[in-house]
């Protein structure tokens, strides 16, 4: 089976074929991590650099993501019964008052679909429960989202409550949402930025290797 073809199906968002061809490939002995690793993530990274071209806008997006997504279900128990690493472990919610979730919810799949384990917190998730995901959860990388400008500042009393916790240090923080821009992540004292759900791949990518580094 060609992982292309899967890559495909993902970037024209046709959701029955890629679950279509993740059952006959899982069927036929391919191994879950490849179809992650060669398939979903070649996909996906296309979409995300027709997005940032403006080639693709926010629905093919959101169908291609879907396509992923059909594919995952069917793919992720498998890669987690055999034990394999994830990338890196996410705690992504929208902040404490903020209902807005789908444009979290896309961060959440592209960050699944390049290989990190996602715990996806919701919307309207109060700071402890962050606090708890670090703790408890073990998270590398918290990812907030907020989309009202009178939410946004819950996302630095969220980062304040990880202070206060004595976790910062332990974790980095992505923040992202309509009205976040990089002027207030360096404001709230989040660790990065990201605009979109392609780019947050990139920053999550980047903020796990500086952990790694220090
Ligand atoms: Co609301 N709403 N809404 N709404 N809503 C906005 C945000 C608004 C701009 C509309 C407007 O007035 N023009 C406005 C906010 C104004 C402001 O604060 N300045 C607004 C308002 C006022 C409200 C209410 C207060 C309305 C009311 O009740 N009076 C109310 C608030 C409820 C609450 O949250 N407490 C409300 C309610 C709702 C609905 C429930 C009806 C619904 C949400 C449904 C849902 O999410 N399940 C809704 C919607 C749909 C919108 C709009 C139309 C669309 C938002 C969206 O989903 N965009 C929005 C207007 C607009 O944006 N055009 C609006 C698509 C999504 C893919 O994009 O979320 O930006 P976005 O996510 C992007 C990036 O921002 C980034 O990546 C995503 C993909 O590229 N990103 C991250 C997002 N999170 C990230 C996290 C990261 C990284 C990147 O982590 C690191």
């Amino acid at each position: 089976m060609e992982f292309n073809d899967l890559a495909q199906m993902v970037i024209s968002g046709d959701h029955t074929g890629t679950e279509a061809w993740t059952r006959k490939a899982l069927d036929s002995g391919v191994e879950p991590s490849a179809i992650i690793e060669s398939g979903l993530i070649p996909g996906m990274d296309e979409v995300g650099r027709r997005f940032k071209s403006a080639e693709y806008h926010m629905p093919e997006v959101l169908i291609a993501a879907r396509a992923m997504k059909a594919s995952l279900v069917l793919v992720r128990p498998l890669v987690t019964a055999s034990g394999i690493e994830p990338k890196g472990r996410v705690a992504i919610g929208t902040v404490r008052g903020d209902l807005h979730d789908i444009g979290k919810n896309l961060v959440g799949m592209m960050l699944e679909g390049a290989g990190y384990e996602v715990n996806d917190l919701g919307a309207n998730v109060a700071p402890e429960a962050f606090v708890d995901a670090v703790e408890n959860g073990g998270a590398d990388l918290i990812a907030l989202s907020a989309l009202l400008t009178t939410t946004m500042p819950m996302m630095q009393r969220t980062i304040e409550a990880l202070t206060a916790a004595e976790v910062r240090d332990r974790v980095g923080v992505m923040v992202g949402g309509a009205p976040v821009n990089q002027a207030y992540a360096d404001q709230v004292g989040a660790d990065a930025y990201a605009p979109d759900s392609a780019t947050a791949v990139e920053v999550a990518d980047a903020l796990m290797k500086a952990r790694a580094g220090k």
